[in-house]
Order: structure tokens, then sequence, then C-alpha cells
């Protein structure tokens, strides 16, 4: 009953914090919270989630075109959502309140060449600060393979817990021809009254292209297996698009363990290993910026991590103050701030016409469109490899 995992001196702001999220909708990012529950790290890292198992990305171009890939497609899909959903509470103890980006802050990292797997690029961009919008892309280059997304949320509150839906979608590019439609499921955020905070999964996300609809649903304890993070996938040829032998694939498990085959196949159908390979950030140069995550939050992770919570409120009201002298500055110049990596698009036809293959609501989302320009450092790296 107790709110055990919170520090006695911070049970004030504790239930203060939830109490204004009970009576707020909209974008929590900005409500202020006890230091107990800050994480260091801010959500423009959050995208590297997506290739941690960068051998899974890979897969998928070495797949045949057809169910062969839709299914590479999803295992690389359910590898990543142990590390997006649950490694807060391993390394941390709970999730935790990530920092909120500031506009036009960019991450920029990547992943080894190894075993013929090619490298792996990640670049991100803040590309809105009100409300907070990520975009993102992925890209190996030696295997055709390119991911370009963006996230945003909207949260609201629901008898103890906080609902996540996401908004947003990712385009996932194989040989520049073949495209897959990403959908992100909903999150629902149970023990905030014990200050242990962890995620569960739920309703639906899609993959479709390749020929084939994939459906996931997800479920907690108590629902279709007993088990928290429970899934159930099922993949389906689209009608008059599927290759040979059109057949259901049904597979179900647990996202952050084990799933298996229940129809169209036999036996297991991934393994979540330990062994994932965490991001390298780009090595930084002027040419990243002031606004490069880590150089941005330096002092304000510091202290989070040390405990000094009062350099962490300090920079953090310095960096906060300067975003708003910028805007200010811009309203009286009469300027508007530009993205650098990204050009923002109102509709994105891949969506609308993958969407409608299943009739995905909305049926039409904006999208930020890369612009190709990575950093010069990248070049470096892919002439070492
Ligand atoms: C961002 C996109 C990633 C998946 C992901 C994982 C965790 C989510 C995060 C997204 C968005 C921000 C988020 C976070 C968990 C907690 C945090 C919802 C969807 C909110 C803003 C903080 C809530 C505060 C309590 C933990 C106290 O691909």
């Amino acid at each position: 009953e107790e709110a055990a995992a919170v520090p006695p001196a911070q049970r004030g702001s504790w239930s203060s914090f939830l109490k204004s999220i009970a009576s707020f909708s909209g974008d929590l990012s900005s409500l202020t919270a006890p230091p107990f529950i800050l994480s260091p790290v801010s959500l423009t890292e959050f995208p590297a989630y997506w290739c941690e198992r960068p051998e899974y990305f890979a897969a998928i171009a070495d797949a045949k075109p057809g169910q062969d890939r839709a299914l590479a497609v999803l295992r690389w899909f359910i590898s990543t959502l142990k590390d997006q959903y649950t490694s807060r509470n391993e390394t941390m103890g709970s999730e935790k309140k990530p920092l909120n980006p500031v506009l036009g802050e960019v991450f920029y990292g990547s992943w080894p060449d190894r075993n013929g797997r090619g490298l792996t690029e990640l670049l991100v961009e803040q590309v809105s600060h009100h409300p907070p919008i990520t975009a993102y892309v992925i890209e190996n280059k030696k295997k055709g393979l390119k991911l370009v997304g963006h996230n945003a949320q909207k949260t609201s509150f629901s008898s103890g817990a906080i609902i996540v839906k996401q908004i947003g979608h990712a385009v996932l590019t194989v040989n520049e021809t073949e495209q897959y439609l990403i959908t992100f499921p909903r999150l629902r955020i149970d023990g905030l009254w014990y200050g242990s905070p962890y995620i569960e999964l739920a309703e639906t996300s899609y993959i479709i292209g390749g020929g084939n609809i994939t459906t996931i649903e997800y479920k907690g304890k108590g629902y279709f297996s007993g088990k928290s993070h429970s899934f159930k996938s099922t993949t389906v040829p689209i009608p008059g698009q599927g290759g040979a032998g059109p057949k259901e694939i049904v597979i179900e498990g647990t996202w952050h363990e084990h799933s298996k085959f229940s129809k169209g196949g036999a036996g297991t159908f991934h393994e979540v290993h330990e062994q994932k390979e965490e991001v390298t950030p780009l090595e930084w140069t002027s040419e990243l910026g002031e606004s490069e995550t880590r150089r941005l939050w330096f002092l304000v992770a510091k202290g989070i991590r040390e405990g000094d919570f009062e350099l962490a409120s300090r920079e953090k009201s310095r960096i906060e103050n300067e975003q708003r002298q910028r805007r200010k500055d811009e309203v009286a110049e009469g300027r508007t701030w530009e993205l650098r990596h990204f050009d923002h698009v109102a509709s994105d036809p891949i969506y609308e016409q993958l969407g409608r293959l299943a009739k995905i609501v909305p049926p039409t989302e904006d999208v930020y469109t890369f612009k190709g320009n990575w950093p010069s450092g990248f070049a470096a790296l892919a002439s070492a490899n």
C-alpha cells in the first residue's frame, strides 16, 4: 500500500506528480517529476532500440521475398520490443521519465559491420518540442535496408495507469523497392502508486508490405496466455498480391522471451537472447553541433547519475531558458526553426496505400522525409569498415 519505491523525502512531490497526471491529458513530458524517477537519457536516443540486435535487421535482406521476408521483418520487430519497453526496468529498476528533448536535438550512432552483416547507421532529430516528435532514419547500405520513422505520444490517465497512444509510423524500404509500413502498440504504464512504473503493451500494431499483412495483438497477465508481455501475430497474404502457397501464419508467445508457431509452421519463432549491442555514438565534432544529445545534456545526466539534483535542475533550467529565448528571437525576427535532416510533409502516400489494406486508423498521417544529409563522420566509418 505504501509507495515503497519512493524515497521518503520525495513522497510529497511524487503524489503531486501523480495528481497532476491524473488531471491532465496530453504532453506528460513537460510535467516536473521528483528526482528518483528521472532518467539521464533523452528520448532522442530511443530510436537506437530498433537496432540493438543488428543481425535480425540484416537478416531481412537475406530472406526470400514473400512470406519468408515478412517473417524476417516480424522477427526483427519482435526482437526490439524487450529493449524498447523493459530495458529501463532492468538497468534502472523501473520505468523512468526520460529527458524531454529540445527542438533540433540530434543523435547519431552506428553498429559495426560484423560477420558480413553490414554497417548500420542511425540518425535522429527532434523535429517538434510541443508536442514532442522524434524523427529518425536507420540504414544498412550494404544490405539495402532503410527505415524512416517518427514517433509521438498522446497520453491519458485511466484507473491508476498512464495510457500512451503512439502516434507516427515507420517505413522500412528493402532494395529501394519493397516497402513495409510499421505501426506501434499502445502502452499502459502501471505500478505508479508504488513508485515503480513498468510498461505493458496493449491493443494492436501492424506490419504491412511485401505482399503480406501482419497483425500483432498484445496482451498482459490474465489474457490469452495468462502471462505478462504476451503477443499473438497473424500473417496473411494481401489478397491478389500474395506469392505462391498463400497461407495464414500464427505465432504466439511473449515478446521479451520466447515465441513459437501455432499455425503455418512449427517450433520456435524467436528466442530473445541476452546479448544486445548498444549503439556507438558518432564521435563528436563541431559539425554535429551543440545540440547533440549527449553533449547538450551532459551535466544534467551527470547530476542525475550522481545524485547531484541541484546540478541537474540548474542545468536543465539553463537549457530550457535558452530554448525559450531562441523561440522568442525567432518570433521577433520573423523566422521559423528549420529542421536539419527532415522535411515535414502533410500526408504520406505509402502510409495511406499500405494502411488501407488493413483499414488502419487513422487513414492518413503526416511524415518526415529524410534529406539524405548524413554527417561526414559516417563516411569515415563506412570506409574503415
Ligand atoms: C518512445 C518510442 C520508443 C518506445 C518508447 C518506450 C517508452 C516510452 C517512450 C516510447 C515515450 C515516453 C514514455 C516512455 C515510457 C515513459 C515515458 C511514454 C513510446 C513518459 C513520457 C514518462 C512517464 C513518467 C512516468 C514513468 C513517471 O520506440
